[in-house]
């Protein structure tokens, strides 16, 4: 029997004074950010965070699953209500993917990089990944939930098939088992920092650390919609967080959403 979360010492761990002061932990669910957005309509507090053992339906962007064992990663999601237009809340996923990236070398001295927008990668392999949903009317964002999967301890010889060619986890690549709990409360800890730091309007260091952790820029990369298919060379982001990329006939498109290819 695996060792589960311990709440109460998470919340000795924890530091924060919004992020995580109500945790609400489910020991199997089907998504953490399914039960997220429903608490976030009916009123759950800012900061509130959705935790999770094990995810039954755990869910990727587009429709895409995320692969959840029992005990052995962090499935969480937390629920937020900034004053934000529509057009800002991919920062939010930045601000995520930074804090995400900023815990990992903490707790244990690798650094990792962020394929943009969402994917957290040790030597090529996606250790974790963000999805962000959110509520919205007449272009201002309601309340958002920022969902977090990260692969600590799982092995990845046990995992489908289909990720075992390109996950992986911190145990596999730091060779030692990671503490779910203290590692949980760094996490919330740095996050909170770069929320605040985005809710004071400073933007710009949040865009600078991610640019610093990007895996992306400088590579050769192919974005695919349902319609066409463009390529060209990752070469910055704009003050959003949309990928700058350089075609090659110079011509410089803004990629707001989608998914990349890194193909060099
Ligand atoms: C993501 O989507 O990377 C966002 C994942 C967010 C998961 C968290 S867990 C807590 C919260 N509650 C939820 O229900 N979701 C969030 P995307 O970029 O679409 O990547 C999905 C793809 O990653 C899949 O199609 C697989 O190829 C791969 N994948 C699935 N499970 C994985 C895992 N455990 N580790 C690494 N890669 C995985």
């Amino acid at each position: 029997m695996k060792d589960l979360l311990d709440l109460s010492g998470i919340r000795q761990k924890l530091n924060t004074t919004i992020i995580g002061k109500e945790i609400r932990l489910f020991e199997d669910i089907d998504s953490t950010n399914r039960e997220a957005m429903a608490l976030g309509a009916s009123g759950a507090k800012e900061g509130t965070v959705v935790l999770a053992e094990s995810q039954t339906g755990g869910k990727g962007r587009l429709g895409r699953t995320w692969y959840s064992p029992k005990g052995e990663n962090l499935y969480l999601s937390i629920i937020l209500r900034p004053a934000i237009l529509l057009a800002e809340a991919q920062l939010i996923t930045v601000a995520a993917a930074v804090s995400v990236a900023e815990t990992i070398r903490k707790a244990t001295d690798i650094r990792p990089g962020v394929k943009w927008p969402n994917d957290i990668l040790i030597n090529r392999r996606k250790v974790a990944g963000i999805l962000t949903e959110l509520a919205s009317g007449n272009d201002k964002v309601n309340y958002l939930v920022v969902g977090i999967g990260i692969n600590l301890n799982m092995k990845i010889s046990s995992a489908p098939e289909e990720i075992r060619g390109i996950a992986g986890s911190l145990k596999d690549f730091s060779g030692r088992e990671i503490d779910r709990g203290g590692f949980l409360a760094l996490l919330l800890s740095e996050f909170e920092c770069y929320y605040l730091i985005f809710k004071a309007g400073e933007r710009q260091r949040i865009m600078e650390l991610y640019t610093g952790y990007s895996a992306t820029i400088g590579n050769r990369i192919r974005v695919r919609s349902l319609e066409s298919s463009i390529e060209g060379i990752a070469c910055g982001f704009n003050r959003e967080g949309g990928l700058l990329l350089k075609r090659d006939s110079g011509i410089i498109d803004t990629i707001l959403a989608g998914d990349i290819e890194h193909i060099s």
